[in-house]
């Protein structure tokens, strides 16, 4: 036990340098629509670079710096760095940022507002994900923080949406933009015969809600198939891509641009990011992300 508490002090002292000295980064996970296939977004997932243990990914160290305070410096790294990398794509991609219980204070509003001031991301273009250990906690007082932040134009959805309570009584009391369907659910898509009606169930809920739906860890054709039959409106998973580091994420949305302007030159009409949307290029797009990704 003794050996067990010293180590995670170790690595405790360890995150606290990293969160300090730019030992941490950022990766950006795409999001797809069903309807055309076009990359809408990217989820910000932070690494830490350990220097002895390699790259950890958030399971690592985000109940870490949860239980030793650290969550709040670093949520706040990372809420700058993605804002700040989200402000440079073109204007038709979505940043979404996951949030912990811990961050949902009375604070946070300023900070984020903060924030997007600072880096010029429009707030619209913001959503955070919370989970439901956020509703759990002190209701009265996270739902108010919730709604100052819907305030300011920020997105908010319900993260891995079908574990836990899922408590139906939360999607009642807060206007949710989004439910993001937990990747246990689409892992047994084509496996489990009860997996496809709960999807189905929580689609239609999220469409009578008016939120949004996102399934997780879509990995296969099938699977991807199967939720686009279900009318799920968007997608995240290995099959769109993994979560790749931003400076690789800059020079292929910077690829893109320069694909787009020259096939634009060819048309004579200007490129948008908008009109990439409405013609459905997304297939190229998503090719070209998986193969970035690999
Ligand atoms: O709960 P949330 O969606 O915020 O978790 C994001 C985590 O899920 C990241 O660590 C990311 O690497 C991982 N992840 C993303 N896509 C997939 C996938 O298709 N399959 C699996 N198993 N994990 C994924
Ligand atoms: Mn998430």
């Amino acid at each position: 036990m003794d050996a067990k508490l010293q180590e995670r002090r170790a690595l405790e002292k360890d995150l606290r340098a990293a969160i300090a000295a730019g030992g941490l980064s950022l990766h950006c996970q795409p999001l797809a629509a069903t309807a055309t296939n076009g990359i809408v977004g990217f989820e910000a997932l932070a690494r830490w670079h350990h220097p002895v243990r390699g790259p950890i990914g958030p399971a690592g160290f985000i109940p870490l710096a949860e239980e030793s305070g650290l969550i709040r410096p670093l949520g706040e790294w990372v809420l700058h760095a993605a804002c700040s990398e989200a402000a440079r794509w073109p204007s038709h991609l979505r940043l979404t940022v996951n949030l912990s219980p811990l961050q949902v204070r009375a604070d946070l509003p300023r900070l984020v507002a903060d924030v997007l001031r600072g880096t010029g991301l429009e707030p619209g273009r913001l959503e955070l994900e919370v989970t439901e250990g956020v509703l759990i906690r002190d209701t009265e007082n996270t739902l108010a923080v919730l709604r100052e932040l819907k305030a300011l134009g920020v997105r908010i959805a319900r993260d891995d949406f079908g574990t836990g309570y899922s408590s139906l009584s939360y999607l009642r009391r807060f206007p949710f933009d989004r439910i993001k369907i937990d990747r246990s659910f689409v892992a047994d898509l084509l496996t489990r015969p009860e997996a496809a009606p709960i999807i189905r169930a929580i689609v239609a809920l999220g469409t009578g809600l008016r939120m949004g739906s996102t399934a997780e860890g879509v990995q296969t054709p099938q699977q991807l198939a199967v939720l686009r039959e279900e009318s799920c409106e968007e997608v995240q998973g290995y099959l769109i891509g993994r979560p790749l580091p931003v400076d690789e994420l800059r020079s292929y949305l910077a690829s893109v641009a320069h694909e787009g302007a020259a096939r634009s030159a060819h048309d004579g009409a200007p490129p948008s990011g908008e009109r990439d949307a409405e013609r459905g290029g997304g297939e190229t797009e998503l090719v070209a992300l998986l193969a970035a990704a690999r």
